[in-house]
């Protein structure tokens, strides 16, 4: 059969624009069917296939639940923020905001065309001031928060209790405590440097062999001031929430496994002639007679203070040589052990022997307490490292069924399974796990060490604190200001939202700030009483925006709320949302945990 696409498709099209035929109903009474796609970033080359490809599977899904009498929402809209529209306008003087108007433009041109059944009168754009106002107002949130442990739950900062002896201290104390506590926090943070570009880089644009992707130069560790978003600590609830989710088990194995729940406990080891306790974290506390030496990471805070004068010079060097590297190239078994002795020993509390402390890379500073104490006999890291270095093994776990048992028991094999405990007492300390097995060996010694005040079971989440800043222009400012003397305050809510000033140029400022750094008018604020402040520089990362999109849809042209609360109850959850895998840990974890927070609120 002949079908004339000049023809028929532009006439429906028009009728359909024309009527608003797929205009979502503000009827309540009939079921709801919430469909979603993952909008796109309109990048000036227009639509790709895979664009399409989703967006159709959904869109005969809308039609179809339309029919079945459904009230169905069908969005869409554009996740515009990112670095190509600022780098066009590095080179062109464009501003970001054109050449974002115009792809979006071309975008919703294109989707038109296909004939794809949305509700264009919700179209949302997260560059838009009328929805990053509310981006803004969610970091608000997010600072004026805190976790509370106990209830697993997200709670206005102004509820948090204020320990007696931090009272004590005065009001830095208490502001100090309450930073710690809030999810969202301006720290020293770790990030990729190219001094030649004066930029930070994102890890993507970091090659292999350490060089930035666009000038080759060699990017080296730098630490910046940053804003950090608290995540790990709703790790529990995160990670819990996945058994009720109706989502691919792939997808929510990836979130688990990047969410990294590990079970153990902190124990504290006294520095031989230093009177200060190093701290570490181990998963297991039972093979604490089989720790031969510890570890540092080489960007440990006690670092400097527990290296000895003579070990200085190697100890710096071989830091130096580590801010060269990614965490991935540190942590690769396959790849050789480095490391240095620090000069100094560290007394193990369950034997009173005095074991070395070693500064190598394989520890990272990001996990745990950034120190562990090695036990070579049984883990596989440790094994190499003390192999490379002449450390001695201790086994004490007798693998009663293994093939090569006289290789074990003599050191000269790593054995990382249940057996049963020996050389594993000391009448000294009164500590004795012989005979036991992994699971009792754990609990009696995390006891013992509890009952001494030396260490304490903790839970661990591989997940880290979410860097959530970036050095650029086209970003959501954060609505913030730093003023002369330390304090920092957020932007009133009927000052947002804030808006990116206009600029001519948009390069970076000087020592890697982003461009906002230059917009002096914009940059410089005095208070009432002539206080002097900037404000931050950063913007945020372009997850933001995507983080709580969904919830806007559902009233988009609010602006008196975020969403009013009766339509969030009609229309949430989203029933079907559709993308690509690749966001499995990054946008669907980061909106599940900004979910939670605002629920908690
Ligand atoms: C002693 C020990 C003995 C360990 C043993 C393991 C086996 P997961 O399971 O991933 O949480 N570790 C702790 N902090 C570290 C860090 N910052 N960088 C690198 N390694 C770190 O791993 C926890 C285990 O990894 C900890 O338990 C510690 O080594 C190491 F037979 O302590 B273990």
């Amino acid at each position: 059969m002949d079908y004339n696409f000049a023809e028929i498709e532009p006439k429906w099209q028009k009728y359909w624009e024309e009527n608003k035929t797929f205009k979502t109903e503000e009827d309540y009474s009939k079921p709801k069917y919430y469909i979603l796609d993952m909008f796109p970033y309109p990048s000036g080359a227009g639509l790709h296939v895979g664009h399409p490809e989703g967006y159709t599977a959904t869109d005969i899904l809308s039609r179809y639940k339309r029919m079945k009498g459904f009230n169905v929402l069908h969005p869409m809209g554009y996740d515009a923020y990112g670095l190509p529209a600022e780098q066009y306008a590095m080179q062109t003087g464009t501003h970001p905001a054109i050449t974002t108007q115009k792809n979006c433009d071309n975008f919703r041109r294109q989707i038109k065309a296909i004939g794809l059944s949305y509700d264009w009168d919700r179209e949302i754009n997260t560059t838009d001031p009328k929805y990053f106002k509310w981006t803004q107002w969610i970091f608000k949130q997010l600072y004026n928060t805190w976790f509370d442990d106990e209830l697993q739950k997200g709670r206005p900062i102004s509820e948090l209790p204020i320990p007696e002896n931090i009272k004590t201290n005065g009001i830095e104390a208490v502001k100090t405590y309450i930073g710690k506590k809030r999810l969202a926090y301006y720290d020293n943070a770790q990030v990729w440097w190219c001094d030649s570009c004066k930029t930070v880089c994102a890890n993507e644009e970091v090659l292999t062999d350490g060089a930035h992707e666009k000038c080759g130069n060699q990017v080296i560790r730098k630490n910046l001031k940053q804003w950090l978003l608290r995540i790990p600590q709703y790790g529990e609830r995160l990670l819990q929430g996945l058994d009720t989710l109706d989502w691919p088990t792939g997808v929510k194995d990836m979130q688990r496994n990047w969410i990294g729940k590990s079970t153990g406990a902190e124990v504290d080891f006294e520095i031989d002639g230093l009177n200060k306790k190093l701290r570490v974290y181990t998963t297991r506390p039972d093979t604490l007679f089989g720790a031969t030496y510890m570890v540092i990471a080489p960007e440990h805070k006690m670092l400097d203070e527990i290296v000895t004068a003579d070990k200085k010079e190697a100890v710096e060097r071989y830091i130096n040589a580590a801010a060269l590297k990614s965490d991935l190239d540190r942590t690769d078994l396959a790849k050789e052990k480095t490391g240095v002795f620090t000069g100094r020993y560290a007394i193990n509390p369950v034997n009173n022997q005095l074991i070395p402390i070693w500064v190598a890379d394989y520890v990272l500073t990001g996990y745990g307490t950034g120190a562990i104490m090695a036990v070579p006999a049984h883990d596989t890291r440790d094994f190499e490292f003390a192999k490379e270095f002449n450390i001695p093994v201790i086994c004490i776990l007798d693998p009663k069924q293994a093939e090569n048992r006289e290789e074990i028991l003599a050191g000269n094999a790593c054995w990382t399974e249940d057996g049963e405990y020996i050389n594993s007492a000391s009448t000294e300390t009164g500590l004795d796990i012989n005979g036991l097995n992994k699971t009792a060996g754990i609990e009696k010694t995390v006891k013992w060490l509890e009952s001494r005040n030396i260490g304490e079971a903790t839970v661990n989440f591989r997940l880290r604190d979410w860097l959530f800043s970036r050095q650029r222009y086209w970003g959501e400012p954060f609505p913030v200001i730093h003023w002369e003397d330390g304090e920092v305050t957020l932007v009133e809510d009927e000052d947002l939202p804030l808006q990116l000033p206009e600029m001519e140029k948009y390069s970076p400022g000087d020592s890697g700030e982003s461009p906002l750094a230059n917009a002096h008018d914009w940059l410089l604020v005095t208070d009432k009483n002539g206080r002097k402040g900037r404000r931050e520089t950063n913007t945020m990362p372009q997850w933001a925006g995507s983080c709580w999109y969904y919830l806007r849809y559902i009233d988009p042209n609010n602006t008196e709320n975020i969403f009013d609360i009766k339509k969030e109850q009609y229309w949430m959850p989203v029933d079907l949302y559709v993308g690509g895998a690749e966001h499995a840990v990054f946008h669907l974890l980061y909106s599940r945990f900004w979910h939670k927070v605002l629920f908690d609120l």
